[in-house]
């Protein structure tokens, strides 16, 4: 990550009125969460998530299923918001508008502290059934360290995460709102995605072809870094901070 480059990025969003961040799963690494492509480990170092995070995968076994999410909850529990998370909480207070758009399932930016976020996947803390979508909010009925998934108080059907599964679709309002902000936002900040899982990936995408400036934050260039002005390479709990900052300064700068 160069001087310059900080010093663009930290111009861009300085300049901006409406700012929209997109983050995947590289910007909760640093909460001690997996991201989808390291080796998935210990217990499902053999599993391929794309298998397991379908409907299919779900039906042809509850159990292994149910377990993996019960596994990652555990693991999202134990997780606190890192300083990547907290530096878009202060960058937040920087510029007009800002939103956060993430892929992450985990709800770290709204236990940060970030007022505006947009959830395309889903929550993995809140479960629905697979039949009706009968939904049930934050703490999970007390059944929820049950090795199978319980049956809906409502309808009986099997309980299942509240999240976007592999083959479906994102749910409409959080399209809706992600995508016209993207088309309207004057920066967007691209965090820890690999941009490989469609539609989210398409984001910065749209937000340049309205003429927005794409900022990246990632350790490793992404399939989206070609779409992006500056590239700022470095885990985001280091880079995010130093942005922000340099964006504080720059905005308390007499012009
Ligand atoms: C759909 C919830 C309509 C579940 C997830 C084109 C258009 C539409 C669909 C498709 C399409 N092409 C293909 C598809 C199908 C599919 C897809 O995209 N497949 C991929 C694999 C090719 N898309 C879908 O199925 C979507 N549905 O479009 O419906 C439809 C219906 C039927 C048929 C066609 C279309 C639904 C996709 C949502 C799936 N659900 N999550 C759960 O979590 O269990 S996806 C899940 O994986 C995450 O949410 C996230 O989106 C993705 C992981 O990606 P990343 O977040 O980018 O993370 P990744 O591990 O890949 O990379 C980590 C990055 O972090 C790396 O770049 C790394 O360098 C970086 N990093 C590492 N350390 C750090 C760091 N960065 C910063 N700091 C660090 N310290």
């Amino acid at each position: 990550m160069t001087v310059e480059g900080m010093e663009r990025a930290a111009r861009i969003l300085a300049g901006a009125y409406r700012v929209v961040v997109s983050s995947g799963a590289g910007m909760s690494k640093e909460s001690g969460i997996p991201t989808f492509r390291d080796a998935m480990e210990g217990l499902w170092a053999n599993y391929d998530p794309q298998e397991l995070a379908t409907e299919a995968g779900f039906r042809a076994d509850p159990r292994r299923v149910w377990s993996w999410y019960a596994w990652r909850r555990e693991r999202i529990a134990q997780a606190r918001p890192n300083p990547g998370h907290v530096a878009l909480v202060r960058l937040a207070e920087q510029v007009p508008r800002l939103t956060v758009v993430t892929q992450n399932i985990d709800g770290l930016h709204a236990r940060a502290g970030s007022a505006d976020v947009v959830e395309l996947h889903g929550n993995i803390q809140r479960v629905k059934c697979l039949d009706r979508g009968h939904a049930y909010e934050g703490a999970l009925p007390p059944y929820a360290d049950e090795q199978d998934p319980p049956p809906c108080p409502r309808c009986g059907s099997p309980l299942r995460p509240d999240v976007v599964w592999f083959g479906e679709m994102l749910p409409e309002k959080a399209v809706e709102r992600a995508w016209s902000l993207a088309e309207r936002c004057d920066a967007m900040l691209l965090i820890g995605t690999s941009g490989t899982v469609w539609p989210a990936a398409e984001l910065p995408l749209v937000a340049r072809r309205h003429g927005a400036r794409v900022i990246e934050v990632n350790p490793t260039p992404s399939e989206l870094t070609h779409a992006a002005d500056v590239f700022l390479q470095g885990p985001s709990g280091e880079v995010l901070p130093a942005l922000v900052e340099a964006v504080t300064r720059i905005r308390s700068t007499p012009a």
